[in-house]
């Protein structure tokens, strides 16, 4: 072996930690609401949009994780949910599109004691960024990744994107789009995202939980939700979310309970052979022991990538934490392993670097 081996990387992450403060500004730290992280900024998104929802929970719940302001960072794309960061009192990047999570995980190197989310929408973060998401996740960067899923691109009024559904009439598809859409959550499941959820705008006591739980996981963390557009795509979500048929139409997930959904708790999900069924208590025999009971911390991830294929109306729609499992950060990894390179080879010296000897010169005669 040599001394370039690969190193046993750290076991698993500590939980997200606060910074350690000095008790005045832990005394002052505690005293903080909602009202501390509203920017003085005027909200320019049209009336009714779903975004206010899930700026109005992600201000709810910054006080909850005992982060000051200033250690809080919102890092954006390009799109209608990429002014978040100008409405939060804290730190924020507006930057360019389908970029939010590679300036994050600059950002989570070079500073791993900040608290960093990415704002971002369905286009921005599954077309013009889909591979920074990509490699993001894969990595363990450890970023709450918000993405805001209206099945449209928004800020440029109205054209299909990749979750538009197939045959969709846009501006960009007026004939209806021949594009398969994208399942958000089963590309994250697939790009190895340590948390994958989701939640809805108008759903808020949920929404906020859900945010809570991002908030607190250590690593990559993706948080769908699913949010109207009023103005180019109003009701795409309202089939299943809609009040009078949400309990009917949506499977709540809570960790270690079965998956029973409708007002009366009487469906579930079972298990037959590799695909899901709906199934009622009481008919045929099924009794509450054949329902899958839903395991968030699961190794594997074959039951989440199942739950992230169902949706309305072959099944009900699947909202909370889908999975949450532990495996080494991407600061930990870099931190421990700059460490042990100035271990071993003392520190770096850029200088020497830039001019050092290894250089060549491309001949003629070298060309193919
Ligand atoms: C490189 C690049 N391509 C395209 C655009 C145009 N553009 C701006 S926003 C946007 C779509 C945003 O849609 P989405 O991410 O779904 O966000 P929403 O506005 O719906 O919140 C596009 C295509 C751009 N600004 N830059
Ligand atoms: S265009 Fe749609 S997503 Fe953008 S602010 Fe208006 S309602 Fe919201």
């Amino acid at each position: 072996m040599t001394d370039r081996a690969i190193a046993t990387p750290p076991t698993a992450p500590t939980p997200l930690e606060p910074p350690a403060l000095s008790p005045a500004n832990q005394a002052v730290l505690t005293q903080l609401t909602r009202k501390d992280f509203v920017s003085d900024q005027e909200v320019r998104w049209c009336p009714g949009c779903g975004d206010y929802s899930i700026l109005a929970q992600t201000q709810k719940v910054m006080p909850d994780f005992g982060y000051p302001k200033e250690n809080i960072v919102f890092i954006s794309g390009i799109g209608c949910s990429g002014r978040l960061p100008y409405y939060m009192n804290t730190y924020g990047f507006h930057s360019i599109h389908g970029r939010a999570p590679t300036l994050a995980t600059g950002l989570k190197a070079a500073r791993p004691d900040l608290m960093v989310w990415v704002i971002t929408g369905d286009g921005d973060a599954l077309s013009i960024g889909g591979n920074h998401v990509l490699h993001s996740m894969r990595r363990n960067v450890d970023i709450k990744l918000v993405m805001f899923n209206n099945r449209i691109y928004g800020l440029t009024k109205g054209q299909a994107s990749p979750t538009s559904e197939l045959g969709k009439r846009t501006k960009s598809t007026p004939d209806g789009t021949i594009d398969h859409p994208i399942m958000p959550l089963s590309v994250a499941l697939a790009a190895e995202a340590t948390f994958v959820a989701r939640s809805v705008d108008t759903h808020t006591e949920h929404l906020q939980q859900t945010l809570e739980r991002a908030g607190r996981h250590r690593g990559s963390a993706f948080t769908e939700v699913l949010q109207n557009c009023n103005i180019f795509n109003d009701g795409a979500w309202r089939s299943f979310t809609d009040r009078e048929v949400r309990d009917d139409r949506m499977l709540v997930l809570e960790h270690g309970r079965p998956m029973l959904f409708g007002k009366d708790r009487d469906r579930g999900i079972r298990l037959r052979g590799l695909h899901p069924e709906v199934v009622q208590l009481g008919v045929d025999g099924v009794a509450e022991d054949d329902i899958l009971v839903h395991d968030e911390h699961a190794e594997d991830p074959y039951l989440a990538f199942m739950l992230s294929r169902m949706f309305f109306p072959d099944f009900p729609v699947p909202v909370g934490v889908i999975r949450d499992v532990e495996r080494p950060t991407h600061d930990e990894l870099l931190s421990a392993q700059l460490a042990a390179a100035v271990e071993q080879r003392g520190e770096g010296d850029l200088e020497k670097l830039l001019n050092g000897g290894e250089t060549w010169t491309v001949e003629p005669d070298d060309r193919p």
